[in-house]
């Protein structure tokens, strides 16, 4: 679908739909948590005008559930997304539903993320978290505090390439982030601040810095292929071994090789940078609530005792129900992708009464989803209680959408949960966690969230405790 479809909504084609134009100020730093406070102010459904680009925002569970049929809506390819197409083309996450690249790639692509494949990326996992708990080991005993989301970017990044594409990218060897990590900020940031640009202004600084960015990741993912190209392992059976040797079923071909680039840069983003912010959240919130804290320690003393250093099995993984829980409830309240956008594929009347046009869009505002009614009378109250099997089962099943919806939805998913529950338990095991700064969450927006400055002191449990 070209962007040309993306027809201007005006007010007069929403009736009874609030518009709040802020063009005066604009949207500052934090776009998810102003679309937040105006949904708190103008109710679940509103138009977001800027600079006379309207954008209809939804939080309403059910209208949520109408956006969520495949048959009458499909991904959009919002300015957002078309931003991040600057970089990642027509990679997964920003290919058009039309792009063939983006059947054919899900098609190689999704064994790879089937919930059984989890198990050959287990081993791969425990290296990593290993890595990060022996670098904490040696804050805790320097008495110095860790930077929670600098280091769990730093352990999904490491988890990505190693799983993904048998590439090391040594995080903790260095005192500052991958470099590929600080283009990769700066260019999610340049396209969220692209959104909000106003008309007329001069802005040939940031976007030629933007493709120094944007070349230095093409470079890094050069240099992921080019470790592999030609060695006996080109055909290994991990994300880079299918991308440059499976052939899809329909034509027998493979992807082409500005599509795998495209892929491998999709990769390593998508791969990382939502799961470091979730586990973030998680430890932020169990920091804060040792209710919580406690029974996540139960549960792991239950599987792996006082033993110092478990050997986690894969399959224990998976019977860490309520560090799930905690994942989940984390995810509720700040998930770390935190808009989505659908188009109606024909005209259409959300919810009865909203006309939308063939290829308009609805942005999904999943943290005020994810605060409404269905929620019950407290949604701000982290509680991980939401999540048992019970309290899961009698909610709208639209109602929690961390990870979008459909056949677009995330293909990450399982890999996310597997590594972060896991990592989470293996932490909660190892140590108690101070919050040593009276940390106050403030949440920082690189078109992903996570919780900025947040530190925590460290000190190893014992079994005499
Ligand atoms: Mn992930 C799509 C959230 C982890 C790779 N991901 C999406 C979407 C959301 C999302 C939301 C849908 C976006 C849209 O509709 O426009 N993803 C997450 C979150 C986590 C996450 C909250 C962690 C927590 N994602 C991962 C991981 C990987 C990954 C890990 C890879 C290993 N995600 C993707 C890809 C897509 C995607 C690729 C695009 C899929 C497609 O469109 O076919």
């Amino acid at each position: 679908m070209p962007p040309t479809a993306l027809d201007p909504q005006t007010a007069d084609t929403l009736p009874g739909v609030p518009l709040v134009d802020i063009s005066a100020t604009g949207p500052g730093g934090s776009p998810v948590q102003q679309a937040m406070a105006l949904m708190r102010e103008h109710g679940s459904v509103f138009v977001r005008r800027l600079h006379g680009r309207d954008a209809l925002f939804v939080g309403d569970p059910d209208l949520v559930a109408e956006l969520a049929d495949e048959r009458r809506f499909a991904k959009h390819i919002g300015p957002g997304l078309q931003n991040v197409r600057e970089f990642a083309a027509d990679g997964l996450f920003t290919a058009y539903n039309d792009e063939p690249n983006w059947a054919k790639a899900h098609d190689i692509l999704m064994p790879a993320f089937a919930l059984g494949s989890m198990r050959t990326y287990h081993p791969v996992m425990l290296k990593v978290a290993r890595r990060l708990i022996d670098s904490w080991d040696r804050d805790a005993r320097a008495g110095r505090p860790v930077n929670v989301p600098d280091d769990m970017t730093r352990m999904t990044l490491d988890t990505i390439g190693l799983a993904g594409f048998d590439y090391d990218f040594g995080s903790f060897e260095r005192p500052e982030p991958h470099p590929f990590v600080e283009s990769m900020v700066r260019c999610l940031e340049w396209s969220m601040k692209r959104l909000a640009r106003v008309p007329g202004q001069d802005h040939s600084a940031a976007d030629a810095a933007f493709r120094d960015d944007a070349a230095h990741l093409a470079q890094v993912v050069d240099d992921v292929i080019a470790a592999r190209t030609g060695t006996d392992q080109s055909a290994a059976e991990d994300l880079l071994g299918l991308m440059l040797t499976a052939a899809h079923p329909a034509d027998g071909t493979t992807l082409d090789a500005a599509n795998i680039r495209n892929q491998v840069i999709t990769f390593l983003i998508a791969g990382h940078e939502t799961t470091s912010g979730a586990m973030s959240f998680a430890l932020y919130y169990l920091a804060k609530h040792p209710t919580a804290l406690e029974l996540v320690r139960r549960e792991v003393d239950a599987l792996w005792g006082d033993r110092a250093d478990p050997e986690p099995a894969y399959d224990e993984i998976g019977r860490l129900t309520y560090t799930r829980q905690v994942l989940n409830e984390a995810l509720r309240l700040w998930p770390t992708a935190a808009v989505f956008s659908r188009q109606a594929r024909e005209d259409t009347l959300l919810g009865g009464r909203i006309p939308l046009r063939a290829g308009q869009a609805a942005l999904v505002l999943t943290p005020m989803l994810h605060r409404q009614p269905v929620w019950g009378d407290n949604p701000e109250r982290f509680d991980p209680a939401r999540f048992t099997a019970e309290a899961e089962a009698a909610r709208p099943v639209h109602a929690f959408k961390p990870f979008g919806t459909g056949e677009r939805a995330c293909i990450g998913r399982q890999f996310a949960l597997h590594e972060a529950t896991m990592l989470l338990a293996m932490l909660v095991h190892r140590y108690r966690l101070h919050d040593h700064a009276d940390y106050r969450l403030t949440v920082k927006e690189t078109l992903t969230l996570k919780p900025e400055g947040f530190t925590l002191t460290l000190t190893p449990r014992t079994s005499a405790e």
